[in-house]
């Protein structure tokens, strides 16, 4: 039988030679990155490419700190600091070869809701030059239809009201900066690795909005001393599953409570504005360009969007997961076609990019049969996502006289979805913040207010108000909920012009 190992600092020299491990000594490194969120896609991403810059450029100071935020946050910190912070990666290439590797380059974890202080004074301190977020498309606490942020938010009063022991991450980040310029040391970097276009410009107005409001005297500062890069980042990532943990032990014989999977294919473009000093990214891979605007639009609108259509469709279908979707023909015809017709014409140049091609990488990344990209993963959290992800290039196809009907599926794919979870051949839960009122909305737009779905301001803004929007919506929905989701794909041209 296999000896199994478990993960951490001291067994890492026993594992098998085919995984592998860092190669730069961890002890020596210090942490120059805060980094709150340290799920799935972090570990996948980031962690990998500062993994990568350590093992190039050996031990340096810009290890990473994990920042645990959240309550729920507590599993995925117990477990990393019980494998000293190391997890597998575990690279899964379309024909089945799994490249299994030790990622190093997260040295220490913090668990924001037990010890605050400890987090605060980690950002404030002079070695931590980058604090970089994956704080989900919905953590920016963005008003959808209006653009501001949502000041009256529940969590975002209380932090107002304890500045001294907050749960957010603007009064995490406000106390940070507050200390740093008290203590007369420099600003930092503030990093969005989150699928919204203009991250970095979204994350600065929004924590401006806030600080307004908590530290009014602090604004000048954070104008001269931090900026706030934009930043495309792109590597598939599904939920780990126990069965992902028992293969990573039964081939590799390593007991890793929370290892991560991802495809092979990665990316991260950034705007190159760091205002004190960043490691050397360009020599792992990453490019840094004047400007991200193109590349972020791109990938948002493509590959995101894309995922919301397979995710509905295919959930309404009876689907798991996006390659068992995107393999049935008229799902991938569908999806080529949304990107053709209604995407690609609102997309300027991307420098050096040829479109098809990236589109057709697209369907191949989506059809990987070893990443059960779980469908769950993808519909969680929608009322955050499409208005990021889709509602942009319905606008642009409005203002263009451009076909939307494709883009419009998607949204009473979404709806549907929503009137009929939890029902028989249904059998999913609504992940989302705003469950309550798209649930309820849904419904009642069966019955009571056709248009109760596309009410909802805070998602579709104004949407509602376009005759040509509405008038192309109707009819879809209708069909969905007569004839399903295939029937209407296959006679769409029939439904509507
Ligand atoms: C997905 C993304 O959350 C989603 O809906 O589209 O997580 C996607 O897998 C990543 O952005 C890929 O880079």
């Amino acid at each position: 039988m296999k000896e199994i190992i478990k993960l951490n600092a001291k067994n890492l020299t026993l594992l098998p030679k085919d995984v592998l491990i860092p190669a730069y000594d961890r002890s020596k490194i210090k942490s120059g990155i805060v980094h709150i969120g340290i799920g799935g896609f972090h570990r996948s991403h980031e962690a990998f490419y500062i993994d990568r810059f350590l093992e190039r450029h050996g031990a340096t100071d810009w290890g990473i700190c994990g920042v645990a935020l959240l309550d729920s946050d507590r599993k995925i910190f117990d477990t990393l600091v019980n494998q000293d912070c190391l997890y597998t990666l575990m690279i899964t290439e379309s024909d089945g070869t799994l490249n299994a590797r030790v990622i190093g380059s997260i040295i220490e974890c913090l668990f924001a809701p037990d010890n605050p202080e400890a987090v605060i004074e980690k950002m404030a301190a002079p070695d931590i030059k980058i604090i970089t977020l994956t704080i989900t498309e919905g953590g920016y606490n963005f008003d959808a239809a209006t653009g501001e942020f949502q000041i009256t938010e529940p969590a975002i009063q209380t932090d107002l009201k304890n500045p001294e022991n907050p749960k957010t991450v603007f009064g995490y980040l406000t106390k940070a900066l507050k200390r740093r310029k008290d203590r007369g040391i420099a600003g930092l970097t503030i990093q969005s690795c989150d699928n919204i276009q203009k991250n970095g410009h979204v994350l600065k107005k929004m924590l401006l909005s806030y600080v307004k409001e908590a530290e009014l005297g602090l604004i000048d500062w954070i104008e001269r001393q931090v900026t706030f890069p934009d930043s495309m980042v792109d590597r598939i990532t599904p939920v780990t599953t126990q069965a992902d943990i028992d293969n990573l032990r039964s081939v590799y014989g390593i007991e890793d409570a929370w290892p991560v999977v991802s495809e092979p294919f990665i990316q991260w473009v950034i705007e190159d504005s760091y205002s004190h000093g960043r490691p050397d990214l360009e020599s792992i891979g990453a490019q840094l360009v004047p400007d991200v605007g193109p590349y972020e639009k791109m990938k948002i609108r493509l590959l995101n969007a894309g995922h919301s259509l397979l995710g509905f469709s295919g959930s309404l279908h009876g689907c798991n997961t996006i390659d068992e979707t995107v393999r049935i023909p008229l799902f991938s015809s569908f999806l080529r076609e949304f990107m053709d017709i209604e995407v690609t014409p609102v997309l300027g140049e991307v420098e050096g990019i040829n479109i098809e091609d990236y589109k057709n990488s697209l369907i191949q990344r989506f059809g990987n049969p070893n990443i059960k990209d779980q469908l769950s993963r993808i519909c969680l959290e929608s009322s955050a996502k499409i208005p990021k992800f889709l509602l942009p290039t319905i606008k642009e196809q409005l203002e263009a006289g451009g076909e939307i009907k494709r883009s419009v599926v998607v949204v009473a794919a979404w709806c549907r979805y929503l009137e009929l979870a939890g029902t028989q051949g249904h059998n999913y839960d609504i992940e989302d913040k705003m469950r309550v009122v798209l649930r309820d909305n849904a419904i009642a737009s069966i019955i009571d207010d056709p248009l109760a779905f596309l009410k909802i301001e805070a998602v579709f803004g104004d949407l509602v108000h376009s005759q040509r929007f509405v008038d192309t919506y109707l009819p879809i929905i209708n069909s969905i909920r007569k004839y399903g989701i295939d029937e209407t794909i296959r006679t769409l041209n029939q439904i509507v012009d």
